[in-house]
């Protein structure tokens, strides 16, 4: 008797998914594939040290402050190298950003110029590291706007509904790649004995509600009223609305914002009186981590308007950030506005 065998999901590398997906871009160059397989490697050679951590001295903090203040942890800087050595030669970019540095990364001149702009929060989460607690890396690409010559700011400072990829790497109790080029959010899982991302989540599918809040309560005192009594709100006990919600929160927004997408729920960092843009940063990872959940099916607001419609002013400006479900995140907006 045949046995019946259980249907596997389809064996898919990242690398053939990425040659599959310009299928739907008959124009394409084959630049946007580059320029991800670029990033999977830069994400293994991190993900190899990000696993010896502790085991080596690369653990510890340098001396150097990163510009928005943060004592820079040594991988940070290995993973920032990496993915600059990994994706300044392909020949796919005018120019790179990175969270860990000031200024633009222009491409060595004896390097061929591409089309695309890159920008990267190499080690996010990096506060977790000693601790061994999930971080990520978070990226995002657009299109260059300037005709010719050397990239300028203008084309690296373009609203986030213009991205043309975005994507996650967490390395976690396992290590994924997850991204997004406009036609769905899918998510690969490194199988270390081969080498290879091998797809584990297609289609990424946000649910439209989830009753999980994230976010740093330790700051309520600093919270708008509204703020404050939206997060009261969820605290109540009500069954029928499924009250109170459950409080999840890792600080490292790479896991945080994974969590969210695959059990839906919302992930908040509010502005408040302290910080009253919030800590997160516009460009490297508020709006690639919203292009990534607006196109799984859910929502992104800075509180009162769709992150990825704002006009970014400065390569490392910060806006709150409400994220996640869609009714959640409608939700927190109706309770910013005073209307509930
Ligand atoms: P670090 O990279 O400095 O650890 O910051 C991580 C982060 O930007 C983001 O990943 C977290 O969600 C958020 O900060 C945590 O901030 P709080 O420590 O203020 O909760």
């Amino acid at each position: 008797m045949i046995s019946q065998v259980p249907k596997a999901s389809k064996l898919m590398t990242l690398e053939r998914h990425i040659i599959e997906g310009e299928r739907h871009h008959p124009e394409a160059t084959g630049k946007l594939s580059g320029l991800l397989h670029g990033l999977s490697l830069a994400a293994k050679l991190v993900w190899r040290e990000v696993t010896k951590a502790g085991l080596v001295n690369i653990l510890g903090t340098t001396d150097r402050m990163n510009i928005s203040g943060d004592v820079v942890k040594k991988l940070d800087e290995f993973a920032d190298q990496t993915i600059y050595r990994a994706m300044d030669h392909g020949g796919d970019l005018c120019v790179m950003a990175s969270e860990e540095n000031e200024d633009l990364l222009h491409i060595p001149a004896n390097y061929p110029q591409g089309k695309y702009v890159l920008l990267y929060d190499p080690l996010d989460g990096s506060g977790n590291i000693d601790a061994n607690i999930t971080i990520g890396t978070i990226f995002s690409v657009y299109q260059r706007v300037t005709p010719s010559g050397m990239a300028t700011l203008e084309d690296v400072l373009q609203e986030g509904y213009k991205q043309v990829a975005a994507g996650y790497i967490l390395f976690g109790s396992s290590m994924m790649f997850v991204y997004c080029t406009g036609h769905g959010v899918h998510g690969f899982t490194l199988d270390p004995s081969v080498g290879e991302f091998l797809l584990s989540h297609e289609d990424i599918r946000i649910p439209q509600r989830g009753p999980v809040y994230s976010l740093n309560q330790g700051n309520f005192n600093r919270w708008e009223p509204n703020m404050q009594r939206y997060i009261g709100h969820l605290q109540e006990e009500d069954a029928k609305t499924g009250r109170p919600y459950s409080l999840r929160y890792v600080g490292s927004m790479v896991a945080d914002i994974h969590r969210t997408l695959l059990y839906g729920g919302i992930y908040c960092y509010p502005g408040d009186a302290k910080n009253p843009s919030g800590k997160l940063r516009l460009m490297y990872e508020n709006n690639p981590m919203s292009y990534i959940v607006e196109n799984a099916g859910g929502a992104a607001s800075d509180g009162r308007r769709r992150i990825l419609d704002l006009k970014p002013t400065a390569l490392h400006e910060r806006t709150p950030l409400f994220i996640g479900s869609t009714e959640e995140v409608r939700m927190a907006e109706e309770f910013l506005a005073g209307k509930r």
